[in-house]
């Protein structure tokens, strides 16, 4: 008897030798990639894009505008630009700015974002990044990536109603738009328009913080225009940009620079 016991469990330790092959074939089928081949086959996975879609999210970034699929083709053009020369006396200091500052689009137009110069984004004011949500309420939270210099983002705007956009590198020196979605009455427009002293002031809080943390900075003067002034422009009212079309971020910087030219006219 115990030679038998002896005898079959030392035939299973024979036998089990050619399975070893079995198991080296593992290696020899990740070497072919055929575990990805099908995570691949059961759809796009985080982070890929289907070619003719735009992320309701991130968007459609390309590096080269000839790059963008017929599909695609662009309803309007928005520059990401940046100072050309150096800002006269009494003018706001505008290094960046989005040109057209203001921009009114249909429901499901598209627009094509053009980085002229490098480090920008196109990001929506939304409580999930950080802000007050200025953009419709059923619009998700929205931006583009950091797109290379030349390269161009595009985004369709579905939602009827008031955007307010902004440059994450630049928003501190007041690189903001505002696009206006459809045919906005002045009776539908969003209670954000009411509330501009949640826009970011940055100047205020950037003097009040640089005089906490150095006698010399006592005069400092913020030279660089804020969000919060540039959204109040009369330039940017929702009735003007559907009325006047694209409005140059020049008309922005002018009425900043002298605002009494603005209220002499109504008094
Ligand atoms: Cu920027």
């Amino acid at each position: 008897m115990p030679q038998n016991m002896d005898s079959t469990t030392e035939e299973p330790t024979t036998e089990s030798i050619p399975t070893t092959p079995a198991l080296e074939r593992r290696p020899l089928l990740k070497a072919l990639g055929i575990g990805a081949a099908v995570s691949l086959g059961s759809g796009l996975a985080a982070g890929e894009r289907d070619n003719d879609e735009i992320h309701p999210n991130y968007g459609y970034p390309v590096q080269n505008p000839s790059d963008i699929p017929e599909s695609l083709q662009p309803n309007h053009e928005v520059q990401l630009a940046g100072a050309e020369s150096a800002p006269e006396p009494g003018m706001p200091v505008s290094l960046f700015f989005f040109d057209p500052i203001g921009l009114h689009v249909n429901s499901g137009d598209i627009v094509q974002f053009t980085f002229n110069t490098p480090d920008h984004t196109v990001t929506a004011y939304h409580e999930a990044i950080g802000f007050q949500q200025r953009v419709p309420a059923e619009a998700p939270p929205f931006s583009s990536p950091i797109v290379t210099q030349g390269g161009a983002w595009l985004y369709r705007f579905d939602h009827e109603g008031v955007y307010d956009l902004y440059c994450g590198p630049h928003h501190i020196l007041g690189m903001v738009m505002r696009v206006v979605v459809g045919d906005v009455a002045e009776d539908e427009y969003p209670d954000y328009l009411e509330t501009p002293e949640e826009i970011p002031p940055f100047g205020e809080e950037f003097e009040n913080l640089l005089v906490q943390f150095s006698d010399e900075t006592e005069n400092v003067e913020w030279v660089f225009p804020t969000p919060r002034e540039i959204f109040t422009t009369s330039a940017l009212d929702p009735a003007r940009i559907q009325d006047e079309g694209p409005v140059p971020y020049s008309a922005v910087r002018d009425e900043l620079a002298d605002p009494r030219a603005e209220t002499t006219t109504t008094q």
